[in-house]
């Protein structure tokens, strides 16, 4: 193919870039001829100039990458052309199946550096060596989306660690919400094939609001608690950088005397929590499908690394039997109140893979990874994990030596005596492939010490496909979810159940989820049946054991868990022609100084040209930089451009959106004019920008959202 344009310079391969194989070879040959030449009209690119040969995967190097090779000019192509079969045939094959569940995720490289020890309960050296930093790789992904669904539903995400240690791979497989939608991996498959696309039409994509998702959940109470997470805004988050992870399950630490201790993993965002609100979730999505991966990416590349503060929950068999629930059941938590947490280190995200298919498709985390130090719970679910994730690996990589992925591989040691199979990359040497031998001296062997070993843990009772009576319990932390959220959170949550069950064509079902509402709050029950049109309430179904009030745990919050900080925020500033520049750059200070970066938002992305008669380069453009994609906005136009604006669309739209998603609002007097034709009336979430102190007044504002606002706007359930 010619390149259109002479003008055009022919794309550049990033040096940096370059396999080092290649690079090498560039050596080998010293071309003598311009590094662009002119052949026949068209423009080709040959090695020379620090650039390496262009070859085969043979090594074979290629005269010619534009034309495949033909009978005549205009003739039949010959199958003899070795090179347009290879490079056709290897892009054929360029995909791998994508993730049955997690099939939409981004992922970072990082640390976690560990700051108390947690000798007393454990040998792993990742929780004793305080002060080192163990290399991460992290995974954080929607779950019902496949890889080309957008950034953005209403959905738990993913959140998986793996930690390079020194003892081996430790993968911590977790997700944003601490508790899970059943207590048995044998009825996952039902769960998934209900919550994605339905199969005989292919949709909805990446969506809970549907028939078979809630015919599924509401004939599974056990599913109770979870539903009022996901129905709350945990499952919107504004980035990934302000998401809790929680590793769900019970855990054991081992210690050298071969104690154990049950563990919970958690770990919280330093930026604190923050959610967007459904209106401004489902613009997003339209306004950018890839607004989670590119705020990450975004902030890595800008050096503001997302970090996680690491907190684990320790407590004894003995301690757990005194609990009001099971910890071995995941659909219950718990309540920081009753084992509070231990902060033991840090987690930061500092690099941006080079590659999203060798790194972050590739990458292969299983529950079943663990260290030396560190052992499984009995909870069911995490069982059926323990051999769910293995057995995927072998369909998605195609391999059993998808551990020598370069992702996947430890960075310490291993060796084994495991041999061949599928895209084997090693060369193991010497006659022995088997233990225990005696004619090799330096075979790998066991280590009676330091070695995995399980816990002793004592097992009794009746093999049989049974529940424990203490998984019965399906409402009481459903409740104590509910009655512990702020009014503005429990407005969205039914809010959230009348547009889901609104979505639910069958009413049977719909009765049937407003049925189990009645167990865990009265009022919710009824906002949530009025939102859908009841005329009256549908019976409660009989719980299979009796309801329990527990204390109020405001840690289940979400606005509790905000910070009072603009930091790792964006503030979108709407300017046009005649704008006032001084007004402009007092706001960029401070917000800049707030620790928040600013985006200039304009009618045409060349910029404007201010009073002072100045240009000013613009971020976006307009219609394609929303409102929805910042955290505040100021309006600083003359009162000429405000009258022009008020007949854009896009201008009344960023405005109005920007009051109903509750945003502080900034305005100059042409600001003011452009509100007030959008007919906005401002209150006291909208900041004049001309008067003094109003920076700071700014700030103070855009750290949080204008909860009171939301009566005026929205009619909540
Ligand atoms: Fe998963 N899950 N899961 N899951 N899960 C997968 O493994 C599975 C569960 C979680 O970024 C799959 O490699 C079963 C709970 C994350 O690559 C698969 C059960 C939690 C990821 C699988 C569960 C999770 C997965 C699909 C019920 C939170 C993405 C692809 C017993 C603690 C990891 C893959 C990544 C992925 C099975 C329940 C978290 C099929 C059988 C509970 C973060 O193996």
């Amino acid at each position: 193919m010619a390149l259109v344009d002479g003008n055009d310079p022919p794309a550049r391969p990033n040096p940096d870039q370059a396999d080092p194989m290649n690079k090498s070879k560039s050596k080998r040959t010293a071309h003598a001829v311009p590094a662009h030449i002119a052949d026949g009209g068209e423009l080709h690119q040959l090695a020379g100039d620090g650039h390496p040969e262009l070859t085969t995967n043979q090594g074979a190097a290629l005269a010619d990458n534009q034309n495949s090779l033909k009978a005549n000019a205009r003739g039949p192509v010959l199958l003899e052309d070795f090179i347009l079969r290879e490079k056709i045939t290897h892009f054929d094959h360029e995909r791998i199946p994508e993730r049955v569940v997690h099939a939409r995720g981004s992922a970072a490289h990082g640390y976690f550096e560990l700051t108390h020890s947690l000798e007393r309960y454990t040998t792993a050296r990742v929780l004793t060596d305080v002060g080192t930093q163990t290399p991460i790789f992290s995974r954080i992904s929607t779950v019902a989306g496949g890889a080309g669904s957008v950034d953005t539903p209403r959905d738990v995400r993913g959140f998986a660690i793996k930690f390079y240690t020194s003892q081996g791979n430790w993968d911590l497989v977790g997700n944003n919400i601490p508790v899970f939608f059943i207590q048995d991996a044998i009825k996952f498959p039902d769960l998934i094939h209900a919550v994605k696309m339905e199969p005989d039409r292919g949709f909805p994509q990446s969506a809970t609001a549907h028939d078979t998702f809630w015919d599924f959940i509401s004939l599974t109470p056990e599913a109770m608690h979870m539903v009022m997470w996901i129905m709350s805004d945990r499952t919107l988050p504004r980035s990934l950088r302000m998401i809790e992870g929680f590793g769900i399950h019970s855990f054991r630490l081992v210690n050298a005397e071969g104690e154990s201790t049950f563990v919970k993993f958690h770990w919280r965002p330093k930026l604190g929590l923050q959610s967007t609100v459904w209106d401004e979730t489902v613009k997003i999505a339209g306004a950018d499908p890839d607004f989670h991966r590119r705020d990450l990416y975004e902030a890595i590349e800008a050096g503001t690394l997302p970090e996680w503060e690491f907190a684990v929950q320790l407590f004894t068999e003995t301690e757990a039997d005194a609990f009001p629930f099971d910890h071995l059941d995941a659909t219950k938590l718990i309540p920081e109140e009753l084992v509070p947490l231990q902060v033991i280190g840090r987690l930061v995200f500092d690099r941006w893979p080079d590659n999203f298919f060798a790194e972050t498709e590739q990458v292969a985390f299983c529950p079943s990874h663990v260290v030396p130090g560190i052992d499984f719970s009995n909870d069911p679910l995490l069982q059926g994990r323990l051999f769910s994730y293995l057995d995927t690996q072998l369909s998605r990589l195609g391999s059993p030596n998808f551990h020598q992925l370069p992702i996947n591989a430890p960075k310490c040691p291993y060796a084994n005596q495991q041999r061949d199979a599928h895209m084997q990359m090693g060369q193991p040497r010497g006659r022995v492939a088997y233990e225990p031998n005696s004619l090799s001296t330096d075979s790998p062997r066991e280590t009676a010490s330091a070695g995995f070993r399980s816990t002793a843990s004592p097992e009794s009772g009746s093999k049989g496909r049974i529940r424990a009576e203490t998984f019965a319990d399906h409402y009481s932390q459903a409740r104590q979810f509910y009655r512990s959220q702020t009014q503005y959170e429990q407005a969205h949550i039914a809010s959230a159940l009348v547009f889901e069950l609104s979505k639910v064509a069958h009413p049977h079902v719909r009765e049937a989820m407003v049925g189990h509402l009645r167990h865990i709050d009265a009022d919710l029950a009824q906002r949530v049946g009025g939102g859908l049109g009841m005329k009256k309430l549908p019976l409660a179904p009989q719980p299979a054991a009796p309801v329990q009030e527990r204390p109020v745990s405001p840690a289940l919050q979400i606005i509790g868990k905000m910070k009072g900080t603009l930091q790792g925020r964006c503030v979108g500033i709407l300017i046009s022609d005649g704008s006032d520049g001084a007004s402009i750059t007092g706001l960029q200070h401070a917000v800049l100084k707030a620790g928040a970066s600013v985006k200039l938002i304009a009618p045409k992305v060349s910029g404007v040209r201010l009073l002072n008669g100045k240009h000013l380069a613009a971020d976006g453009q307009l219609a394609g930089t929303p409102s929805v994609l910042f955290d505040a906005v100021a309006i600083i136009l003359s009162t000429s451009a405000a009258k022009i604006l008020s007949s854009e669309a896009a201008a009344i739209d960023f405005v109005r959106d920007a009051y109903s998603h509750l945003k502080t609002i900034g305005v100059d007097e042409g600001g003011l004019n452009l509100l007030l034709a959008a007919v906005v009336t401002p209150d006291a979430g909208v900041v004049d920008l001309d008067e003094s102190g109003a920076g700071k007044a700014f700030i103070t504002g855009a750290k949080t959202r204008q909860w009171a606002r939301e009566a005026s706007i929205r009619t909540l359930a």
